[in-house]
């Protein structure tokens, strides 16, 4: 590919703390760089659904280009992000929800997110290593959480 040179991003603590992090992804997409970061796990993410006959097309489209992983972490975060997430099938779109204002295709609905606490620690411990996973207290902890 033409115009191929890589850089290192960081966006560092005082950015997360100030949650600058989606604006400053935000920029950088809307400039035109491309994400480059890969991952080759997606066939073990998806395995329980190795069974199904849309798995071998949900594997090569996830491996097909990279894929930001991530962890976040508060109260009830994995059903409440399951909320958010909305249901798996856009075409039964409920509004508000990310895939029901961003996507129309089952097979192309922009996000995941576990859906249960035992699933997360199962898909956390594929993606990450612990000692890549930094406890740290926000600033504004205290004003979200008690
Ligand atoms: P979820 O991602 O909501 O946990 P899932 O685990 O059943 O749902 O499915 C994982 C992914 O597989 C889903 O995000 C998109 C794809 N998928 C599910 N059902 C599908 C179908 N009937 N046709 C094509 N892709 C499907
Ligand atoms: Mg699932």
């Amino acid at each position: 590919m033409a115009n191929a040179e890589r850089t290192f991003i960081a966006i560092k603590l005082d950015g997360v703390q100030r949650g600058l992090v989606g604006d400053n992804i935000k920029r950088l997409e809307q400039k035109g760089f491309r994400l480059v970061k890969s991952e080759e796990l997606l066939k073990q993410h998806y395995i329980d659904l190795k069974d199904h006959p849309f798995y071998p097309g949900l594997v090569k489209y996830m491996n097909s280009g990279p894929v930001v992983a991530m962890v976040w972490e508060g109260l009830n975060v994995v059903q409440t992000g399951r909320l958010m997430l909305g249901e798996t099938n856009p075409a039964e779109p409920k509004p508000g929800t990310i895939p029901g204002d961003s996507c129309i295709q089952v097979g192309r609905n922009v996000i995941h997110g576990s859906d249960s606490v035992q699933s997360a620690e199962k898909e956390i411990s594929l993606w990450f290593k612990p000692e890549e996973l930094v406890d740290h207290k926000s600033c504004a902890f205290d004003w979200i959480d008690e």
